[in-house]
């Protein structure tokens, strides 16, 4: 009965192929295929002479059993290798439906839901694909010519693509698959252009002619990275499908999303569609960041990055397999060979681009919450903080300040003080920052707010289909949306800034809301029911369309649709704000974006959006900020103590211990919740908090060595474990634990009513950094002890950490003398660095002012030697040096040569005090 159901409905498929077929280029298709037929089909030739029509069905039935769906075909894909060939939610697949579009259908015990499960309808092994046609040598690499002969299931099937393999350097290579005859929508993001074709490329490339499918391998072990022969592709004008094997099961990235740091394969979707929403595992959520990573067999890792901005899924199932789905755009493949998981990151930010130097200021601690209700609750704060000596650098508000929620105003009854307030901050060396929403108000008369009559007189917002400016609704109640791809609406939004500045001397800029949001489905007009708004297939998408609590996709923006555009809001309004801050300060810029885009890094950080006080959230904040450093956005945190809901006492200490070590520590709490700032709770608790952010101050000079180092070659700030650790397996899934670079293991509590922690040390010798009591490792889980006031963190044998006196600020801290440790390996060495400039000059690497310092100890003898020196480094004095895991107490301690008085206590720590060393000048410590 199913063979029965499945052949006729494939035939009409056949049929219907046929047809159109003949119709595209004029050749008898058809005949070809009855042909095969009636040459395979001998006996049958007599048939249909005699009993014709009838007979000829039976042929056709026979011809497309044979050909393609034969149960045997369909039950030879193994379960793990069902690629599936209905995607479409809220649709029940039956076999009908399935096998209308020429696919398998196969009921399994294993639960088919719409979210995802082995799908019942998959493709058959000769599911018709592409072919590839011709391939030619260029000067880069290769250009193929890819051919469909028969037609998708979607409209507008492109049959003729360009295939381009490009081998680029020995690590990367650039695969671009995209329309041959007429140009399509390509992300507007700068890459380096490379002249020189790869000498040794570390990767080899094969094709399959037809079905088309290309395979990439590890040159060195003959590792699959990638086979994409295994599904059929597809490329129609709006659904384009690419499925690949993976070499492992170890699969980072991938985001924005909330989950575990590693993926599951077990048949799960992931959706990218820049959305506001609280995050929630299995959502779409802020940013949009096609790139993963894979752990291979052995330790190496390679990565993959799809550069396309078009609303997309990736469906992963254990095989292991993937497949990416994209509605728009071009297949635009970079794909990054490491072998080591940290050159992965490093060789995909060369494409996107390195970070941006934070001001060292911004990596200080921040404040702020929704809901100080006048200037004046907030500037208490900030003396509260003052007054028990609590390290804060930065204020800030959320849209409290505004009036109306209108962007570029304020209250001048709530926030009349708001001047006073930030120029008293400026004074104790503090700063400012303030959040902008793109909404523009569009409902005042005509001369009242000047940001949207200039906006509209300059014709700079995103326009509907009308060709007015499209209209929905954010805090201020309806507005208009600027159109941050056009260099116009740059100038604009810098005029509103530089206007604002003159009120408001703000050092910051948090940009929100920039999915962007609407309170609305569209705009107030609705959107319309053409192809963009409502195309053929919409990805799994939270509210089920593409318009969902954001503007309409067909909305008109200078460079493309917002269809194309709508992923890229956020960093288009990063680039233009990060640009209007240099121009008004002409100091670093410091930006947090709620939306991101690969290559975000370079104009702003982001914060992790609108979690909830609760225990789990503070442990996905792991995970995404993991996930952020493979993004290459380092400068990243989440809401310290939780955003939403209510905090408690001992959630919020635990998270302020934790949140000393996000890269961007900010507390950040709701409106109409009970304040969660470090001044609100008991004497034992904001004593524990002031412990853990003097913690954090004291290792700033190490953390801004970090960021230094991401910007100038793509490192990680907070990284894995297995990042350092690529051959420990164990390491592969752990999220509960990160490192700071590749010396300090964090190791928080995330558990209530805990005196102890449990975490794993990879092998070697780990450091207690508070005492520098060893810890010997085998590579192990281990207790450690946790009480509330602690948090446990670890310094890695073989590293020199540059920590200073903290300050209440970062300016106080940047002035205090250094104190170096220096953590021995067991064969007694170890090294460290030193980035170090004037915290806030723009483009001090670049200009060469700056110091850099290399510190080692070998032969029991610290070195610190300076690479390269300007002024700021001679107002700086290293006074302690502490020396973690020497065995044996010292006879005698010399500093560049002259004794020294010394101590030495039994856990093998040796400190030398009152050193008194300027730091633009070498110096050499030794114990013998
Ligand atoms: C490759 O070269 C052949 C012969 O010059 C040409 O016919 C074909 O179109 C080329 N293919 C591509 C993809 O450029
Ligand atoms: C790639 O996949 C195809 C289809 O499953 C398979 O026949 C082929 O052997 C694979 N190639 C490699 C190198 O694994
Ligand atoms: C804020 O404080 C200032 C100075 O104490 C006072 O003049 C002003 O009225 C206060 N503003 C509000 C809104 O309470
Ligand atoms: C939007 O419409 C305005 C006129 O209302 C026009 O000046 C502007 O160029 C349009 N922008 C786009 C991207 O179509
Ligand atoms: C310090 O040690 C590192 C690693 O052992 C080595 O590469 C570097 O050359 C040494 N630098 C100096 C200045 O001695
Ligand atoms: C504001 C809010 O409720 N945020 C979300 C925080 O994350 C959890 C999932 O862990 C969501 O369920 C919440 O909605």
């Amino acid at each position: 009965m199913k063979v029965y159901q499945k052949l006729t409905s494939d035939t009409t498929q056949a049929t219907e192929s046929c047809a159109e077929e003949e119709a595209a280029d004029g050749k008898p298709l058809c005949i070809q295929k009855l042909s095969t037929w009636w040459l395979g089909g001998g006996l049958l030739t007599v048939a249909v002479l005699l009993s014709g029509v009838t007979v000829w069905v039976l042929g056709q039935v026979w011809w497309v059993w044979h050909e393609h769906g034969t149960p045997e075909k369909c039950s030879s894909v193994p379960e793990s290798l069902r690629f599936d060939c209905y995607p479409e939610r809220n649709v029940v697949v039956t076999q009908e439906l399935c096998e209308s579009r020429g696919c398998c259908f196969m009921e399994s015990d294993r639960p088919w839901d719409s979210r995802g499960g082995l799908p019942w309808c998959f493709y058959s092994p000769d599911f018709p694909s592409y072919a590839l046609e011709s391939l030619n040598q260029t000067e880069l690499g290769l250009k193929g010519l890819l051919t469909r002969k028969v037609k998708t299931y979607y409209p507008r099937d492109i049959e003729k693509l360009q295939l381009s393999a490009e081998f680029e350097t020995d690590t990367r290579l650039h695969i671009k698959i995209t329309d041959s005859r007429s140009p399509r929508y390509e992300v507007p993001l700068e890459v380096p252009r490379v002249r020189k074709r790869a000498e040794n490329p570390t990767y080899t490339l094969e094709f399959s002619k037809e079905p088309f499918g290309l395979v990439v391998k590890r040159r060195s072990s003959g590792t699959v990275l990638m086979n994409t022969t295994v599904a059929p592709l597809i490329f129609t004008d709006q659904f384009l499908q690419i499925s690949t094997t993976l070499p492992s099961k170890f699969l980072y990235g991938l985001g924005e999303h909330r989950g575990s740091f590693l993926h599951s394969l077990d048949w799960s979707t992931l959706t990218f569609w820049a959305r506001d929403v609280p995050p929630t595992e299995s959502y779409n959520l802020y940013g949009v960041h096609p790139f993963y990573l894979v752990m291979e067999e052995g330790g190496a890792a390679h990565g993959v990055f799809l550069l396309n901005s078009n609303a997309m899924e990736v469906a992963l199932q254990p095989a292991p397999a993937l497949t990416w789905r994209t509605i728009g755009g071009i297949l635009d493949f970079y794909i990054f060979l490491g072998p080591d998981p940290n050159l992965v990151v490093q060789q995909y930010q060369q494409v996107i681009g390195f970070p941006a130097m934070p001001p060292f200021w911004g990596l200080g601690f921040h404040l702020c919450r929704w809901g100080y209700e006048t200037s004046n609750m907030t500037w208490q704060t900030v003396k509260a903080m003052r007054n028990y000596r609590i390290p804060q650098d930065t204020q800030w508000n959320d849209i409290d300040y505004m009036e109306g929620y209108r962007d570029f105003t304020v209250d001048p009854e709530r926030f009349n003080t708001l001047p006073q307030m930030v120029e008293d901050l400026q004074k104790h060396g503090q700063y400012y920052v303030m959040i902008l929403d793109p909404g523009i108000s569009s409902t005042h008369p005509p001369g009242s707010y000047w940001p949207y009559d200039e906006g509209l007189r300059r014709g700079i917002f995103i326009n509907s289909t009308q060709g007015k400016p499209l209209i929905g609704q954010v805090w201020p109640g309806l507005t208009a949306f600027p159109d941050f791809s056009n260099l116009d609406t740059h100038q604009w939004w810098l005029e509103n800034l530089n206007l604002f500045y003159k009120h408001v001397p703000f050092d910051g800029i948090w940009i929100d809301m920039n999915e962007p949001s609407d309170f609305m489905d569209g705009s107030t007009e609705g959107c319309s029911p053409e192809e963009l708004d409502n195309p053929p297939y919409v990805p799994a998408v939270l509210g089920g369309s593409l318009f969902a609590k954001t503007i309409c996709p067909s909305a008109k923006q200078s460079a493309s649709t917002h269809y194309n555009l709508h992923n890229l809001y956020g960093l288009m309004e990063a680039k233009a704000t990060a640009s209007a801050l240099i121009k008004i300060r002409e100091k670093r810029p410091f930006v947090i974006s709620r939306s991101t885009f690969p290559s975000q890094g370079r104009y702003s950080g982001h914060w992790l959006g609108d979690n909830r006080s609760e225990k789990k959230d503070m442990y996905w904040s792991i995970p995404g900020l993991l996930s952020f450093s493979l993004f290459g956005i380092p400068l990243v945190g989440a809401d310290i103590c939780g955003f939403s809901g209510s905090t408690s006492e001992e959630l919020c200490t635990r998270w302020m211990q934790l949140g000393a070590f996000y890269p961007f520590s900010r507390n950040h709490n709701t409106q109409n919740e009970k304040a969660q700032d470090p001044t609100a709770f008991s004497p034992a608790a904001r004593t524990a908090m002031k412990e853990a952010l003097l913690t954090r101050y004291g290792l700033l000079p190490f953390l801004y060595t970090l960021f230094h180092r991401a910007h100038l070659q793509g490192d990680t700030v907070a990284r894995p474990l297995f990042f350092e650790f690529p051959q420990d397996e164990a390491t592969y899934s752990i999220d509960r634990q990160f490192l700071w670079g590749r010396s300090l293991l964090v190791t928080p509590v995330l558990e209530s009513g805990a005196d102890s922690v449990i975490g794993y040390f990879p092998r070697g010798v780990w450091y207690d950094y508070y005492t520098g009591s060893p810890v010997n490792s085998s590579g192990e889980n281990l207790k450690t002890a946790a009480p509330l006031d602690h948090i446990n963190v670890h310094v890695r044998e073989g590293t020199i950490l540059p920590t200073q006196t903290p300050g209440l600020s970062s300016w106080v801290s940047s002035g205090n003398p250094l104190r170096l440790i220096a953590a021995l390996s067991q064969s007694a060495s170890a090294w460290g660095d030193l980035f170090w400039d004037d915290g806030e000059s723009l483009d001090t690497f670049e200009r060469g002012d700056y110091s850099y310092l290399v510190f080692n100890v070998t032969q029991n003898t610290f070195t610190s030697t300076v690479l390269h020196s300007n002024v700021e480094a001679t107002y700086i004095t290293v006074d302690t040096l502490a020396v973690y895991g020497v065995r044996e107490q010292p006879k005698t301690v010399t500093v560049n040569g002259k004794e020294t008085p010394f101590s030495y206590l039994e856990n093998q720590v040796l400190t030398v005090t009152a050193l008194d060393l300027g730091l633009s000048q070498g110096f050499s410590i030794r114990w013998l």
